[in-house]
């Protein structure tokens, strides 16, 4: 079902401003409770919500955190508001109508890390955002709820707004690292992981805008209490995008272990009259396609681990019939092969080729043995980039080859027959 914590009073007017947003609970007693608890004891709590990255990859974010060593070096906070992955637009809503749901996120996960300075990497084509959550920082700054010994507790923490150029690489962790020190967004090889090596060599948490967004509320209800919500190994709320070829696109708070079919026809309204839902994109456009005989299926991070795809950030892309799965294939691959930092081989080179013969498939030069050649090509990428760019592609592109082989197949007869009858009839 839909439950509402983060997107609770989403629409109320004026929720992006200090002095509505504590009129509804924000900052307060939670936060001055959060820093007033040893730091050790906060990351227990966030461990015991079982909260999971909102970002993509759904790590544990209390994990992560108590990864993060003790010791008076700089640390540094980080948050991912990098927001590229298709269709995803769920942390664009929140930073608009409610960034100092983010802002006193920041302040505990912060202080769960040990850390003092803290940026927010946020994508260059969210301007409005930007200058809405530097707007909401500055208000903080001067109520005291961001600088030097916020709310009296002797906790310091700085705040940075960093705007990036426009670059889907820059949304994993390590390249936005780079990014944010000055350098072209590039990842570096992990280990070492941020925690330990981060921003200017420093242990750094970095975490998606959502998972930040989550912590007050478990704060205020206790670690125990917010894992009550949601199911097994997948607590909480999550905000989920859904978009494509549905009635009511946009975004929805769920509880997990909603079922995927209430989602894209309950909340979403699922495609237009008499069409039908072809495949799904359950976790943005990097995650492996699921199809309309899957709509049953539990929307958590096991289940669709279980059924060969992710979560991911929580981005539903509906494809209805109407629709041909080799524009969906050519359209995902041209998208990572424009986005691939081209570091390293297996991403710059596989996903080049694999839009090449896409394109082939598209304008009727291939053969079925092509469709083999890229199911090669996917497999051969996975696990053998610098980072998850060439998975992205090769595992939603693989996974529509796999399951609408019959489709592409008949696409490639059917160019080809064209291609014969435009022959014969050019011919004198
Ligand atoms: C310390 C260890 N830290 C892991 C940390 C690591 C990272 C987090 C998850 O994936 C996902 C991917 C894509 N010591 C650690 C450790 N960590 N072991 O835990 O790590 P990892 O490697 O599982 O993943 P990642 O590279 O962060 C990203 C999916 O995201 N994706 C999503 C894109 C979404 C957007 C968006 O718009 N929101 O861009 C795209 O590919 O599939 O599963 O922090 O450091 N031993």
């Amino acid at each position: 079902m839909s439950k509402h914590l983060i997107f609770k009073d989403i629409d109320q007017p004026g929720l992006h401003t200090l002095e509505v947003y504590k009129q509804r609970g924000g900052y307060g007693d939670r936060l001055k409770r959060a820093l007033q608890m040893p730091r050790e004891a906060l990351v227990e709590e966030l461990k015991a919500s079982g909260l999971r990255g909102r970002g993509g990859a759904g790590f544990s974010m209390g994990m992560k955190a108590s990864f993060m060593p003790k010791g008076t070096m700089d640390k540094y906070l980080v948050c991912n508001a990098d927001e590229s992955e298709p269709g995803t637009f769920k942390d664009r809503e929140l930073m608009q109508k409610i960034p100092h749901l983010l802002i006193e996120g920041m302040i505990i996960g912060a202080y769960a890390a040990g850390a003092n300075r803290s940026f927010v990497f946020i994508r260059g084509e969210y301007a409005q955002q930007a200058d809405i959550l530097e707007a909401a920082i500055a208000e903080a700054k001067a109520a005291g709820l961001v600088g030097e010994n916020i709310l009296g507790t002797g906790f310091d923490l700085d705040m940075w707004v960093h705007r990036g150029a426009g670059a889907y690489i820059c949304g994993e962790e390590t390249a936005l690292l780079d990014a944010l020190e000055g350098k072209r967004g590039n990842p570096r090889l992990k280990p070492p992981f941020p925690a330990n090596q981060g921003l200017y060599q420093g242990p750094t948490l970095i975490n998606n805008v959502e998972t930040l967004a989550t912590t007050p509320f478990i704060v205020e209800m206790g670690g125990a209490e917010y894992a009550k919500i949601g199911v097994d190994n997948s607590t909480g709320t999550k905000l989920i995008s859904v978009s494509g070829h549905v009635q009511r696109p946009g975004n929805y708070e769920i509880e997990l272990g909603m079922s995927s079919r209430d989602i894209i026809y309950g909340l979403a309204g699922g495609p237009g009259e008499g069409r039908s839902v072809k495949l799904w994109f359950p976790g943005g456009s990097s995650s492996p396609v699921l199809t309309g005989d899957d709509l049953d299926l539990s929307y958590d991070f096991d289940t669709l681990a279980k059924a060969g795809t992710m979560l991911g950030s929580g981005a539903i892309i509906v494809v209805d019939d109407t629709t041909s799965v080799v524009d969906v294939a050519l359209k995902t691959a041209s998208f990572y092969k424009h986005e691939s930092c081209g570091k390293c081989t297996p991403c710059r080179e596989g996903t080049n080729w694999t839009v090449k013969m896409l394109q082939r498939v598209k304008t009727g030069e291939a053969t079925p043995m092509d469709l083999d050649i890229i199911a090669s090509v996917c497999e051969r990428i996975q696990g053998n980039c610098l980072c998850v760019l060439g998975d992205a592609m090769a595992m939603p592109v693989g996974s529509m080859v796999a399951k609408f082989r019959g489709e592409f197949e008949e696409y490639i007869e059917m160019k080809r027959d064209e291609a014969e009858r435009a022959l014969l009839a050019s011919l004198p």
